[in-house]
């Protein structure tokens, strides 16, 4: 499970280790750092006094005390000035030379608050975006848990741009199909029928049945009705498994590439490859159709072999199709829009 966004106090986090947002003397402060401290005790204050500091951009590692995880490591993010002071290659330093001192402690897991972004006041949404994505280098290399923890909904927001892009994208689709309740639809398609029948004097559709759905597209060649159920079963269709390796090869990507782009770990793919009839869940399907790079209707043939759909009448999946049919597949991306919309994420 590589990267997630989550809502949650870091002091909370059962994490090998989590990240402090400090300051240079590494002698506690407010904030994330001032939390961090209380629910650690003075012990890590003792600790960290025999540190000797820390400069900007660089990372010491202590022990967690009375924290429910098993190290702290302590980052001096940049004081946010205008943007062009060299605060963004500081800021991935910080979360660089943290994963670097994590994963030299045997760490599978880390927790980092958004480093920087509170009384240094770095502007969230450019905070969030440097911590995304040099996570995600290091998660294309490494193999490892990465949480980003939010402390409060309000102090978060992905760029003013994309999200109202996104919210007038499900606008269009979502409100649309729920402005116009079921029972209207149905008046309307009997309407319509009434139509045809007046215009021809005569109707080749069976009447409308209430309640009864449209007809499903067919998905393969209509199977013959004198055929037995034993060859009927024969004919089972290409599984999901089957279609992801298939589609993996001819993307010319390794494995470890997709599972990564789709930031799902390791075990679970293994899982996926060893079992042919093995059922993804969705967000899983989605996470492997983006990594891929598929299109729509791709996505939907993927998802089709796991039982799923997309739906408009699913906010999450109205801002997968807006992101797909955007060409945008960074799934991190993605991710912080769905976190955004307080959809559940793509991946593991
Ligand atoms: N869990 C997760 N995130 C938190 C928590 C928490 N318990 N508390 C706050 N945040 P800040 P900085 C979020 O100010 O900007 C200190 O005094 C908060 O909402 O803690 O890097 C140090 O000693 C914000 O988004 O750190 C330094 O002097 C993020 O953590 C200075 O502040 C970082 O906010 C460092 O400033």
């Amino acid at each position: 499970m590589p990267l997630r966004i989550i809502r949650n106090d870091i002091t909370k986090m059962k994490v090998d280790a989590i990240v402090n947002a400090a300051k240079s003397s590494l002698l506690g402060g407010g904030g994330v750092d001032g939390a961090i401290h209380e629910a650690a005790g003075p012990g890590l204050l003792e600790e960290c006094r025999a540190l000797g500091g820390c400069e900007t951009g660089g990372a010491k590692i202590t022990g967690a005390y009375n924290l429910p995880c098993k190290h702290v490591i302590h980052t001096v993010g940049p004081v946010y000035r205008d943007g062009k002071h060299g605060e963004p290659e500081l800021l991935g330093s910080c979360y660089r030379e943290s994963l670097r001192l994590a994963k030299e402690a045997g760490c599978e897991s880390v927790a980092f608050p958004l480093i920087s972004s509170g009384v240094y006041g770095y502007p969230k949404a450019e905070a969030l975006r440097i911590a995304v994505d040099t996570i995600g280098e290091f998660l294309a290399e490494n193999d490892m848990t990465v949480y980003i923890v939010i402390f409060d909904k309000t102090a978060y927001r992905i760029g003013e741009k994309l999200y109202s892009d996104i919210e007038a994208y499900i606008d269009d689709k979502y409100v649309d199909e729920h402005s116009d309740g079921i029972a209207e639809r149905r008046r309307r398609m009997l309407f319509a029928r009434r139509d045809e029948i007046e215009e021809d004097g005569i109707c080749a559709c069976p009447p409308p049945m209430l309640g009864s759905a449209p007809a499903a597209k067919p998905m393969a060649a209509p199977m013959a009705a004198n055929i037995s159920l034993e060859d009927a079963v024969g004919q089972i269709d290409e599984s999901f498994s089957e279609m992801l390796l298939r589609k993996i090869d001819e993307s010319g990507m390794t494995d470890a590439q997709v599972y990564k782009k789709a930031n799902i770990d390791r075990k679970l793919f293994s899982k996926i490859r060893s079992a042919k009839n093995y059922k993804p869940s969705k967000p899983t399907a989605l996470a492997f159709a983006i990594a891929l790079e598929l299109s729509l209707d791709e996505t939907k043939d993927l998802l089709m072999k796991a039982g799923f759909a997309l739906s408009h009448s699913s906010k999450s999946d109205i801002i997968i199709e807006y992101f797909i049919s955007h060409g945008n597949y960074n799934i991190f991306e993605i991710n912080e829009a769905l976190f955004a919309f307080d959809q559940s994420l793509l991946g593991a």
